[in-house]
């Protein structure tokens, strides 16, 4: 065949411009593609929910992909061992009830599994605020391509509403902290010394809805509830996106 560039143009502009229309509108946008993030999106999209995942950066994965200090293996514990075979991560088991995994087939099953049950994914592209009318609750994101934030251009960005909004920012739970710095009624409290066995028992308890349509998951929901980390540890990253998942489809009848 004859290639045409204008037909490829035309192809990657056209397709992506009917998406991006299409989740103008949605269920629940998942901000964030870490280890919660992802298994969160995956764990929606299988229940039929219509859902995107927006992350800032070029590749999906977050913290993941880096296992320990560069070492890339990750150890998921007992309690989240199913979801490793959920998701069809190959394990081994290190020592009793602790299992090593490759880090870059865990981010990559996830990826395969969020985009498997229907998730779309909005890359480069960085949350720079919510909406939140006069009901009170979180009802959509405003977002810009991250180059234009990098840039620091004076580019005015764009909203895309939500039923529900899921904070899977890690560390710095950016959207949590959007919503308490313009006077809403939340705290974050910020994360707590490394402590694995306190972060991973208590995570996914903190993972909830702390503000009407604002869920948090993953590193972000200890950062709020001023709970410790844990390393590369990510049982509990994964049961915490279980957990919102599970929590988002109750609210959204799914
Ligand atoms: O940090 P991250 O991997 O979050 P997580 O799912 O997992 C934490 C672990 O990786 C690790 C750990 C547990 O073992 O302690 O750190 O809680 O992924 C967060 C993602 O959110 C993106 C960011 O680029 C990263 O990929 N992100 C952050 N701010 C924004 C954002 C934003 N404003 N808009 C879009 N994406």
């Amino acid at each position: 065949m004859e290639l045409n560039e204008v037909t490829i143009s035309r192809a990657i502009v056209e397709e992506q411009t009917r998406i991006l229309l299409d989740y103008l509108e949605m269920d629940a946008a998942i901000v964030g593609g870490g280890p919660s993030g992802l298994a969160c999106a995956a764990l929606l999209g299988e229940r039929g929910v219509k859902c995107a995942l927006i992350e800032k950066k070029l590749s999906i994965g977050g913290g993941m992909w880096g296992g320990g200090m560069m070492f890339p293996r990750i150890v998921v514990q007992e309690e989240a061992r199913r979801l490793l075979d959920r998701f069809g991560i190959t394990h081994r088991e290190y020592a009793p009830g602790y299992f090593v995994a490759s880090s870059v087939e865990a981010v990559a099953k996830l990826t395969a599994a969020a985009c498997d049950a229907g998730v779309e994914f909005f890359n480069l592209t960085t949350v720079e605020d919510v909406m939140i009318k006069s009901d009170a609750r979180v009802s959509g994101l405003v977002v810009n391509w991250t180059p234009v934030e990098m840039a620091g251009l004076h580019v005015d960005p764009l909203t895309l509403a939500c039923a529900c909004t899921i904070d899977a920012t890690g560390h710095d739970a950016v959207v949590a902290r959007m919503v308490e710095a313009k006077g809403a009624e939340i705290a974050v409290k910020g994360e707590s010394f490394m402590w694995a066995e306190r972060a991973e028992t208590n995570i996914v308890g903190h993972t909830r809805e702390i503000y009407p349509g604002l869920v948090v998951t993953g590193m972000a929901a200890n950062a709020v509830a001023g709970e410790s980390r844990m390393g590369p540890i990510f049982g509990g990253m994964l049961l915490s996106g279980e957990r919102a998942a599970a929590l988002v489809a109750e609210k959204l009848g799914k």
